[in-house]
């Protein structure tokens, strides 16, 4: 049977690092490559934290690519500072060198690359804005027919948005920040004809981090995957966190956890709403994640950071440093 082709487009988040690890747990999926869109993060940090995780991991042939796309509303430095302390945790810095290879060309011309060469359509799984899908869509219409859906965590559809009006003035609160980060671009998203499968914060608001569930992963953590995951979560722990990308991401791994709904909707552009998900009548088709069955969703996710199937060379590195 052959494996379902993936091309991850991240953000460079706390969450976006794990969402990545979590889907190179699938056994199922191709992953054929990641994408780095320079959005809740810096993007050195956030490229060069990526590639040491498919080091740690043992999928070193899979190439990163860094997106050189802008937004229009910038998240706070406050967020995308956590990828200068994931791109500095220990276990990922073992070794002087990095093996995974950073592709030479841009990330949205990457993307097209991937597409246009895949022997079959190509599911993108996109934890930031939709900037970089947007950009290659421009540049290359031709590969929305290479897109058999877009798996996307963004949106808030009846639910208020996560962008805090007292820190961005002007708008009013019902954007989520990755619709918010470019509404635009999720807007030309919204005009193709792809499949789009949203995890909006309808969904998420109600799937916490908990400290229960990261002091689980730390009974863990001699599995350095476990180990890695919960050193992220206890980072983000003092603030209310939930699971975003995680959760859109685990949607790949067992679909039939969730029950999917569709609406109707259109992306507001301008104005005060900018960044909203908005649900109208005659509006854009989306299929958006309802319900998910919680308690599977958090043995899964504990299950996948034990998994011990993959290769570590970062560990064998660790030992062998040990022993000499
Ligand atoms: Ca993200």
């Amino acid at each position: 049977m052959s494996k379902q082709l993936v091309l991850m487009d991240h953000d460079g988040g706390v969450d976006d690092y794990l969402a990545t690890m979590l889907l190179l747990t699938m056994d199922h999926i191709e992953l054929l490559g990641v994408v780095v869109t320079p959005a809740d993060c810096y993007i050195q940090p956030a490229v060069s934290a990526t590639r040491k995780i498919l080091d740690l991991m043992g999928f070193s042939h899979i190439p990163v690519a860094e997106s050189t796309v802008r937004g229009i509303n910038p998240f706070p430095s406050l967020y995308r500072r956590d990828s200068f302390i994931v791109d500095h945790l220990p276990i990922l810095n073992q070794s002087e060198t990095i093996n995974t290879p950073l592709v030479a060309d841009t990330g949205q011309n990457f993307m097209i690359k991937v597409l246009r060469e895949a022997s079959q359509p190509v599911t993108l799984m996109v934890t930031g804005p939709l900037t970089t899908v947007a950009v290659a869509l421009d540049k290359a219409p031709d590969i929305e027919t290479k897109i058999q859906k877009i798996v996307w965590m963004g949106g808030a559809l009846n639910v208020f948005g996560n962008v805090e009006k007292s820190l961005e003035a002007g708008q009013d609160g019902s954007a989520e920040w990755n619709a918010y980060w470019d509404p635009v671009s999720a807007a030309r998203v919204w005009q193709t004809q792809i499949e789009m499968i949203m995890c909006p914060l309808d969904l998420t608001n109600n799937v916490p981090v908990t400290s229960e569930l990261v002091q689980k992963m730390g009974r863990q953590r001699h599995y350095p995957i476990s180990d890695l995951a919960g050193q992220c979560y206890a980072l983000v722990i003092p603030q209310d966190y939930y699971f975003w990308d995680v959760l859109a991401t685990a949607y790949l791994g067992h679909p039939e956890f969730y029950q999917l709904r569709e609406w109707e909707t259109k992306i507001i552009t301008t104005g005060l709403s900018q960044g909203r998900t908005q649900v109208v009548s005659g509006g854009r088709k989306i299929s958006a994640m309802h319900q998910v069955d919680k308690a599977a969703f958090y043995a899964y996710i504990l299950q996948q950071w034990q998994s011990s199937s993959y290769r570590y060379p970062g560990i064998t590195l660790r030992s062998a440093a040990a022993v000499s």
